[in-house]
C-alpha cells in the first residue's frame, strides 16, 4: 500500500486535494484472520514524513506504527504484524509527530477487520459488502467551491477540528445501499479528528449493538442510541427481513453547546436537531439474506476485577494556555504544535522521554482525569475494560473490550494489561484522540517488558 498525494471528489462535484492509501482517499478495508502474520509494504509517496499506526492491534511496539516508526518520503516500511487477538474491527491512521491531525484529515486512514474461528462460524452476517458493511464516519468542511478545507487557529487547536458536513467512506452523506432481506451488520468507525457522534436509527428504532472497539460484547445490547468518541468502533445488527428501508442517523451536535457536555452526551440531553442521515439501507426483496434471530450470547467476557490490578497510575490531561495555542497555530501554519502547548501530568509529549514502564501480563488500573473539556483517551497495544467513565459505570454497550475511554470533569478508570513488548526505542503511546490535542502534546509514552 502506498501513501499517496491525490485528488478526490467527495460528491461536491469538484476534486479536493487529499491523501490516500493506495487510492484517492482513505485506505482499503483489510481483512485478517487471527493466528496469521500479516506482511505489509508501505511506501511513502508523499513529500512529507509519515507513519501508519494500527489502532486497536495487540502487536509489539516496533511494528505499532507510532511516531517512532517514521517513513521518510520515498522510503518503504515493511512491518510484519503477528495478528493473534480476538475478532474485532480496528483501523489504521497516520500517527506522525505533530502532523497526525492534518494527515489523518487529509485521508491517511483505513479499516482492518480481524476474524477468528468463532466469528467466521457465528450465525450473523459476515459477507463483506453483501450483508456486512463498514462505515467510516467523518466530519468535513467544504469551502465555497466545494473543496475540503482544513486550517488551524487557536480555537481549532483548543476544540479540535470540527466540520459541518458528514462524510461516509469519503462521500457526503447520505449514501445509499441495497441490502438483502435478512440480518445486516454495520461496522461503524468514528474517524473524525475531534467530533463526538451520537448514532441512532430512523423512526426511533432500537439499536442492537454486538461489538465494541476490541471485540464482541457478552450479548446483544439494545439501546436507543450510542455515543462514539473519535477513534471508537461499534458494530450493530439490523433486521431487514420485514422492513423496506432504514436510515442510520448521526448527530453532529457533539462538541457544541455549553455546560457539562459529558452529561449531555451520555444522558440523552442533547438537542435532537442537526441529525444527518449517514446511510439509507433499502431492502432488495428478491435477495434472500441471513434468516436468523438477533444473537443472544456472543462471547465469554471475563469479569473486570479491579482487585486483580497490581498498581494504579494517574493521568491528568492538561489543556495549556489559550494565548499559547493561538501562537502555536500561527507559527506552525497547518501543522500542530509538534508536542507543545498541552500535556499530561504537567508535561508535553517528548519523543526522547519515556514516561514509565509496565510489566507484561500484569493488570493495572489507569485513572484518567481532565483539567477541562471532554477528551477521548486511547492506549496503544491493548484492549482494556472500563471500570468507571467520568465517575459512573460505562453504558452497557461500552462494558466490553475497549481501547477508548472518555473523560470530562470526573475520573475515568480502566483495567488494562499488555501482552506484547514495547522497548525504549519503540514505546507505546497513550494520548487524547482529539488529534489536534495529541499533536499539541497531550500524549505520553511507555515501555512494556
Ligand atoms: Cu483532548
Amino acid at each position: 500500500m502506498d501513501l499517496l498525494q491525490s485528488q478526490h471528489d467527495f460528491g461536491t462535484g469538484v476534486k479536493s486535494q487529499t491523501f490516500g492509501i493506495g487510492q484517492s482517499y482513505l485506505g482499503p478495508v483489510i481483512k485478517a484472520k487471527s493466528g496469521h502474520d500479516l506482511p505489509f509494504e508501505i511506501t511513502n509517496q508523499l513529500d512529507e514524513v509519515s507513519t501508519l499506526h494500527w489502532h486497536g492491534l495487540h502487536i509489539r511496539g516496533d511494528v505499532d506504527g507510532g511516531p517512532h516508526q517514521e517513513i521518510q518520503p520515498g522510503q518503504t516500511w515493511r512491518p510484519v504484524l503477528p495478528v493473534s487477538q480476538r475478532a474485532s474491527t480496528n483501523w489504521f491512521h497516520s500517527h506522525t509527530h505533530g502532523r497526525t491531525a492534518r494527515q489523518t484529515h487529509m485521508g491517511l486512514a483505513g479499516v482492518m477487520h480481524i476474524e477468528d474461528d468463532a466469528s467466521l462460524s457465528a450465525d450473523f452476517p459476515n459477507g463483506y459488502g453483501i450483508d456486512d458493511f463498514t462505515l467510516v464516519l467523518q466530519d468535513k468542511q467544504f469551502g465555497d467551491l466545494g473543496r475540503m478545507t482544513y486550517g488551524l487557529t487557536g480555537d481549532v487547536l483548543e476544540n479540535g477540528f470540527q466540520g459541518d458536513t458528514l462524510v461516509v467512506n469519503g462521500t457526503v452523506a447520505p449514501v445509499h445501499q441495497m441490502v438483502p432481506s435478512g440480518l445486516v451488520r454495520l461496522r461503524l468507525l468514528n474517524a473524525c479528528n475531534a467530533r463526538f457522534l451520537k448514532i441512532s436509527l430512523s423512526d426511533m428504532q432500537t439499536l442492537h449493538v454486538i461489538a465494541s472497539d476490541g471485540g464482541f460484547l457478552a450479548s446483544t445490547v439494545e439501546t436507543d442510541s450510542i455515543v462514539m468518541s473519535p477513534g471508537e468502533r461499534y458494530e450493530i445488527l439490523l433486521d431487514m427481513t420485514n422492513q423496506d428501508r432504514i436510515g442510520l442517523e448521526v448527530s453532529l451536535n457533539g462538541n457544541e453547546g455549553q455546560g457539562d457536555l459529558f452529561e449531555g452526551l451520555w444522558q440523552g440531553l442533547w438537542g435532537v436537531s442537526n441529525f444527518v442521515t449517514a446511510i439509507i439501507l433499502t431492502r432488495d426483496p428478491l435477495r434472500p439474506g441471513l434468516q436468523a434471530s438477533m444473537p443472544n450470547h456472543l462471547a465469554n467476557l471475563p469479569v473486570a476485577d479491579p482487585l486483580s490490578a497490581v498498581r494504579k497510575r494517574e493521568f491528568l490531561l492538561n489543556m495549556g494556555d489559550e494565548a499559547d495555542l493561538a501562537a502555536i497555530a500561527t507559527s506552525w501554519g497547518n501543522l500542530c504544535g509538534g508536542g507543545v502547548g498541552m500535556g499530561i501530568n504537567g508535561r508535553p509529549m517528548k519523543m526522547d522521554h519515556v514516561n514509565f514502564g509496565v510489566k507484561r501480563g500484569q493488570p493495572e488500573i489507569w485513572r484518567i482525569q481532565s483539567e477541562e473539556q471532554l477528551h477521548p483517551f486511547h492506549i496503544h497495544g491493548c484492549s482494556f475494560r472500563i471500570l468507571r467513565q467520568n465517575d459512573v459505570p460505562p453504558p452497557v454497550y461500552a462494558s466490553g473490550w475497549k481501547d477508548m475511554v472518555s473523560v470530562q470533569g470526573g475520573w475515568s478508570e480502566v483495567l488494562v494489561s499488555f501482552d506484547h513488548e514495547a522497548t525504549k526505542t519503540a514505546p507505546y503511546m497513550y494520548h487524547c484522540h482529539i488529534l489536534e490535542h495529541e499533536d499539541c502534546g497531550m500524549m505520553g509514552q511507555f515501555t512494556v517488558s
